[in-house]
């Protein structure tokens, strides 16, 4: 008996896999399909399907082509998967063409051509509406997010503001935008949400001007400096019915997602500790350095560790102590630490001081291991007193990481959600509320 394996996601099964099916099967007398899993196609960047893998793996069924079906769960498998089952001959579209010649060690390797005019992609863009999107602010961060938001299905940037003109008109050009604006109100005509990119300083303000002409917000950290502003701007979303989200990129990466379940479902006891360290050594002639700008190591850098904090330890802060290396008005280097009932957590960051980027969080069965750079999640180990308990957790962490913020904030207007557990209102109100309390200079000593 002659036996054949194809691998797919299926999204939306149509006219193209049926014809790449039916050719497999003719291949041999037994069809084996391997249907990727829903966590396979969110690590490979398929961000956007549709129908879960028990659809899709009926929908696979009800086609009558394959003898049997089966899950793909990981890079590797298709290696396993023709040596367990003894298959003879792997197909798969001419899109793949060349990239499965590897396993021509182990079976044949067929590229059957595909199917030209018809694409999941298609029918999913079919489907939904498209969120057109503009920025306000066209530096370093905004010129990072036009290339990842392109991973995300149904988003569009479209425009984009800066108050200067012609900075704006070359970001537009850069990344063949339709417009730029150097008016707010002609900005705000065309658009269905906004990324908010500007200095820390303007934050609020703009978060106001867009949620107030109707526009979702996705706002970069810091959302607020404030905790008053911050509580502000959300009360007007939720009665505008509007998304305001903090652009917390490593609070919706999956593999930070999985450590804090990892956390919560006590695999290290109780959370007694979380020591979370994050430098940056900037140019003192960047924004950064400048504190008419709101600048220093706690505007520019706390968010990130301040949200693992909040996520594993709650908001109940009983007190607050920093310390902070001052160059003119601006922390270079600030080590702040937060009790809690039965935990502590501190937080060292700098702009100016280099230290190690990592994350630890203390237990009492055992601990959790994230190294550098542990706000780009792809890696981390839970340890315990006898070693060969040790575990070792591997994920893809894709280039810039914020697709995966854009993927919630998108998915949270289409689904109308105005709150997610990734990033919640409270926990960036908490945030601005720390920011606003070091900047008065409260519990601070200087060093
Ligand atoms: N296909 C086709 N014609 C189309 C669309 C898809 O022949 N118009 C084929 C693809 O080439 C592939 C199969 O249908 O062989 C499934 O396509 P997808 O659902 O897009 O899955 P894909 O991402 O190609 O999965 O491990 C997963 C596999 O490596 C490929």
């Amino acid at each position: 008996m002659k036996k054949v394996i194809t691998y797919g996601t299926y999204d939306l099964l149509h006219e193209g896999h049926l014809n790449l099916l039916r050719r497999a099967k003719e291949l041999g007398d037994y069809l084996i399909v391997g249907v990727t899993s829903d966590s396979f196609d969110q690590e490979r960047g398929k961000l956007n399907v549709h129908n879960n893998v028990l659809e899709r793996i009926q929908a696979i069924k009800d086609t009558g082509f394959a003898d049997e079906v089966i899950i793909e769960e990981h890079i590797g498998q298709k290696i396993d998967d023709i040596q367990f089952h003894q298959i003879d001959v792997f197909a798969i579209g001419s899109d793949w063409e060349g990239k499965f010649d590897y396993l021509k060690e182990y079976c044949e390797v067929v590229y059957l051509p595909r199917t030209e005019g018809i694409s999941s992609t298609m029918l999913r863009a079919g489907k939904d509406r498209v969120f057109k999107l503009g920025i306000i602010g066209s530096g370093r961060i905004a010129n990072r997010f036009v290339p990842e938001a392109r991973y995300v299905s149904r988003v569009e940037v479209v425009s984009i503001y800066n108050p200067d003109s012609s900075e704006a008109f070359e970001f537009k050009q850069r990344f063949g935008l339709n417009e730029s604006h150097s008016d707010l109100s002609e900005f705000y005509k065309n658009i269905d949400a906004v990324y908010i990119a500007s200095p820390h300083l303007t934050h609020y303000e703009y978060i106001k001007s867009s949620l107030l002409n109707g526009k979702h917000v996705l706002c970069e950290i810091p959302l607020c400096l404030k905790g008053e502003e911050a509580k502000e701007v959300y009360e007007l979303a939720k009665s505008r019915n509007l998304v305001l989200l903090e652009a917390c990129k490593t609070a919706f990466c999956p593999a930070f997602l999985h450590l804090v379940r990892i956390i919560k479902s006590g695999i290290i006891g109780d959370v007694v500790d979380v020591q979370a360290s994050l430098s940056k050594l900037v140019d003192r002639s960047m924004r950064e350095f400048n504190g008419s700008e709101a600048g220093g190591s706690i505007t520019e850098l706390s968010p990130l560790p301040l949200m693992v904090i909040l996520k594993l330890l709650g908001r109940k802060i009983k007190n607050v102590t920093y310390y902070s290396l001052f160059e003119n008005d601006v922390d270079i280097f600030t080590k702040g630490i937060f009790t809690f009932s039965g935990a502590v957590a501190s937080i060292t960051i700098g702009l100016g001081v280099k230290t190690e980027g990592n994350l630890v969080v203390s237990g009492t069965k055992g601990y959790l291991y994230v190294p550098s750079p542990w706000w780009k999640t792809e890696y981390f180990e839970i340890r315990y007193e006898d070693q060969n308990n040790n575990r070792k957790f591997y994920y893809h962490f894709a280039e810039e990481g914020l697709r995966y913020e854009i993927q919630e904030f998108i998915s949270m207007i289409a689904g109308q959600r105005t709150s997610t557990y990734k990033m919640k209102a409270e926990e960036s109100i908490t945030i601005a509320d720390i920011i606003e309390c070091f900047r008065k200079g409260e519990n601070l000593t200087r060093l």
